[in-house]
């Protein structure tokens, strides 16, 4: 079994090419923030602690509800999945954790795929449960609904997946799971809205109970689809009542891509946090209507809106803690998926590095005093920043690639893999 992946002198052949010029601006980019008051070295050891989890279903070619166009040697089973997470990780340095998701991932011994994991030096995140399709043999339909089905056998048929996705998520060394729901409705009059989400609060409740004591239950809303008409989890509003209802171990999850266009997210994400309800994030990112493009692709400043609520939101939480759970969610039709993740991990830990440089004494004191342009400008001269050096050299010092997407294209893995991985299959419907 092959555990390195990518061999260390790979990685080091590369690094070595680049590491006198990452030297050079690392050592540039500290003079400039030095002259602005902000440290680098501290902002670069913050960034190596930031952590992103991969969803296993991410590293296989995702689709549209059009096509899926899977490419050789991309991973069919979760130990593969686990080796491209891997790849990532080695290369990246910013991403530890795999969320699993059942059905896809399932296995008869979670504990050998633990085992697995670790010796691959990865650990679980979140658990993702799945009633959003059938399954062979399935003894009841999720064609109208799950969790808010009007039919209690269908409910109890879901709650009890999500149980057993805990068990699973236990034996990982998961702390969370995540239900996701895909109920709703396609025609005015389809289903009793009220009653819909009545159903949703007791099936969750159900599932709530069955979470260990240090655990946390994230719930995920979404403005539409797969129902076009209404969703049951419509919104961030829906979303923190039901959170306050089922209890203090359920939280909400932000996915860049379930709202509505122009949507001011970073002001959710502020009240989130506020209400001590922010659960963590599904990173991607949108043009229209859609959760599926590469992270920081389309609108990079959001992003770091995103992460300048999270500092601040850090900053009160104080002694309290706050740890978001960061996941990148998003589909790859058009790229390889080690590589689209590889950018969009670095997205988030460049988002997060650009809001560390705002100078926020000078921000608080421009707001205090209501001078808007230099308020505007202290905010965006964190932006503006060139964080690159710092990222490279936090990932160079952890023992990664500095140029991560140029190290996996020497190293040929897809290549190596498209010869011992099974063919994949053409006709398989995209997953979005
Ligand atoms: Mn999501």
């Amino acid at each position: 079994m092959e555990l390195a992946g990518i061999p260390p002198e790979v990685i080091d052949a590369e690094n070595k090419r680049r590491v006198e010029a990452l030297n050079d601006e690392y050592d540039s980019l500290g003079r400039a923030l030095h002259r602005r008051g902000r440290a680098i070295d501290a902002i670069k050891d913050k960034v190596k602690k930031l952590a992103v989890a991969i969803p296993t279903w991410g590293v296989g070619t995702g689709g549209t509800r059009f096509a899926r166009f899977p490419i050789p040697g991309e991973p069919s089973n979760i130990f593969e999945k686990i080796e491209d997470c891997a790849i990532i990780q080695t290369l990246g340095r910013n991403t530890p954790t795999v969320s699993p998701h059942f059905p896809w991932d399932e296995t008869p011994d979670p504990v050998e795929l633990r085992d697995f994991a670790v010796e691959h030096g990865l650990g679980f995140d979140a658990v993702n449960s799945n009633t959003f399709q059938d399954r062979a043999g399935q003894a009841r339909s999720y064609k109208y609904g799950s969790l808010t089905h009007a039919d209690e056998a269908v409910r109890d048929q879901a709650i009890a997946h999500n149980i057993s996705c805990i068990e699973t998520g236990k034996k990982l060394g998961s702390k969370a799971i995540t239900v996701w729901i895909a109920d709703g409705t396609n025609f005015p009059g389809q289903s009793d809205m009220t009653g819909a989400l009545d159903r949703y609060l007791d099936s969750t409740a159900d599932i709530y109970a069955a979470l260990p004591a240090d655990w946390r239950l994230f719930i995920e809303h979404k403005l539409y689809e797969p129902a076009f008409y209404s969703t049951v989890i419509s919104d961030w509003g829906t979303s923190v009542l039901c959170a306050q209802q089922l209890g203090p171990k359920a939280q909400c999850l932000v996915d860049l891509g379930h709202h509505a266009p122009s949507v001011n997210i970073e002001q959710i994400v502020a009240r989130l946090a506020r209400f001590g309800k922010l659960g963590g994030f599904h990173f991607n990112d949108s043009k229209y209507g859609d959760d599926d493009l590469d992270t920081g692709s389309i609108n990079p400043h959001q992003l770091f809106l995103v992460f300048n609520e999270l500092i601040e939101a850090e900053k009160r939480a104080g002694a309290d803690g706050f740890h978001p759970a960061y996941m990148l969610d998003q589909s790859h039709n058009v790229t390889d998926p080690i590589e689209s993740l590889m950018n969009s991990a670095a997205a988030v830990a460049a988002a997060y590095a650009r809001a560390l440089c705002v100078d926020r004494n000078a921000l608080a004191d421009h707001q205090s005093k209501n001078d808007v342009i230099m308020a505007f400008n202290a905010l965006r001269r964190g932006y503006d920043t060139d964080v690159l050096p710092i990222l490279a050299m936090a990932r160079y010092e952890a023992g990664g690639a500095i140029d991560p997407i140029a190290t996996y294209r020497a190293s040929g893995w897809r290549a190596r893999k498209a010869q011992t991985r099974k063919v994949p299959e053409i006709a398989s419907a995209g997953i979005v």
